[in-house]
């Protein structure tokens, strides 16, 4: 796609042109946003495509927070706090974000157009032009062919953030949806500059505490279901003793994952008043099913939810979700309770 679609002809080469020509030609402000508690591939199609349209005279907004492990990719002044309004003339420009209650930042119906770029199965279309590919592992592939198609110069400093999407949205390349046109991404950026041991290498980084909390959220595993389940917990109280580096979690449930034996795996985050729940599952279980009977969303093989109440509450209703999407895969009776 990066050498062949100079001239696009097909619809994905049509829809990136009439964005690339909305973003040429607006005349008023530009907003970029993404989910809330963006991830890398949040951040990082975020950055790349803001340093794309500064690089073309242009000073898009990006109310987001960076977490701590991604903070290394933001230079300064390139996020915002989040707006309470938009100015008028405003062009919303929303990454990688499935619903637009899920918009970072943004006071959403004061946009004047809207662009939705996207690669979740369960993305509602919201926008004035809608680009939902869910063949692309990362919405940040899209960024780097849109990025392709405004013509502005490749440089590491777009490569990196673009790679950063595709590396934690694959989990470095190890998820089903690593396809070989994903590594062709990926290949092409590390062309383009990405020094990719160091980015793989810095990716993993994380602050000391890190490492006390996750002794202590091991210490949580439990196994359900006969082991079909793996589930751990991260309390508000134990977030409390150990400061905000412990909310650095999100691979949590990305290691319990490889318990053998193991289709479901559960990492349970407790707030003031919610809970987050991260589901990961393999072999045909679906984790969006789970999380969508949670009222949140996702990927077959990665999804969440946030949901009200304490951890013991949000404990009793994952387990059940999960029991009915067991037994509809085949895997648990319906009299198995967990
Ligand atoms: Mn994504």
């Amino acid at each position: 796609m990066i050498e062949r679609e100079k001239t696009p002809s097909d619809d994905y080469g049509i829809a990136l042109r009439a964005i690339a020509d909305k973003l040429d030609h607006w005349p008023g402000d530009i907003v970029i946003s993404s989910h809330i508690d963006p991830d890398g591939d949040a951040l990082g199609s975020a950055l790349a495509l803001r340093r794309a349209l500064v690089a073309k005279g242009k000073l898009p907004v990006v109310p987001l927070e960076a977490p701590d492990y991604l903070s290394f990719l933001v230079k300064p002044n390139e996020l915002s706090p989040p707006l309470s309004h938009l100015p008028n003339r405003c062009l919303l420009i929303s990454l990688d974000t499935a619903e637009e209650k899920r918009i970072s930042g943004v006071p959403f119906t004061e946009a004047e157009s809207v662009i939705n770029i996207d690669h979740h199965l369960s993305n509602t279309a919201y926008g004035d032009i809608s680009l939902i590919r869910i063949d692309k592992a990362a919405t940040a592939e899209i960024i780097v062919d849109l990025i392709s198609v405004l013509e502005v110069p490749w440089t590491e400093e777009l490569a990196t953030p673009c790679l950063t999407g595709i590396l934690t949205d694959t989990g470095n390349f190890r998820y089903s949806n690593t396809t070989p046109e994903t590594l062709r991404y990926a290949a092409t950026l590390i062309e383009l500059g990405v020094d990719f041991a160091r980015l793989t290498d810095r990716l993993q980084w994380r602050h000391p505490s890190y490492f006390t909390a996750l002794s202590k959220v091991l210490s949580t595993v439990e196994f359900l279901f006969d082991g079909l389940v793996t589930m751990a917990h991260l309390s508000q109280d134990l977030r409390n003793e150990l400061g905000e580096m412990a909310d650095d979690s999100e691979d949590y449930v990305g290691l319990i994952r490889y318990a053998e034996g193991s289709k479901v795996a559960i990492f349970l985050k407790e707030g003031e008043g919610h809970t987050k729940i991260s589901v990961r599952t393999r072999d045909g279980v679906s984790a969006q099913t789970i999380c969508q009977q949670l009222g949140g969303g996702g990927h077959l093989a990665a999804a969440g939810a946030k949901v009200d109440g304490d951890l013991s509450h949000a404990r009793q209703g994952v387990i059940e979700a999960t029991r009915l999407e067991l037994v509809h895969r085949g895997y648990a009776k319906p009299t198995d309770l967990g």
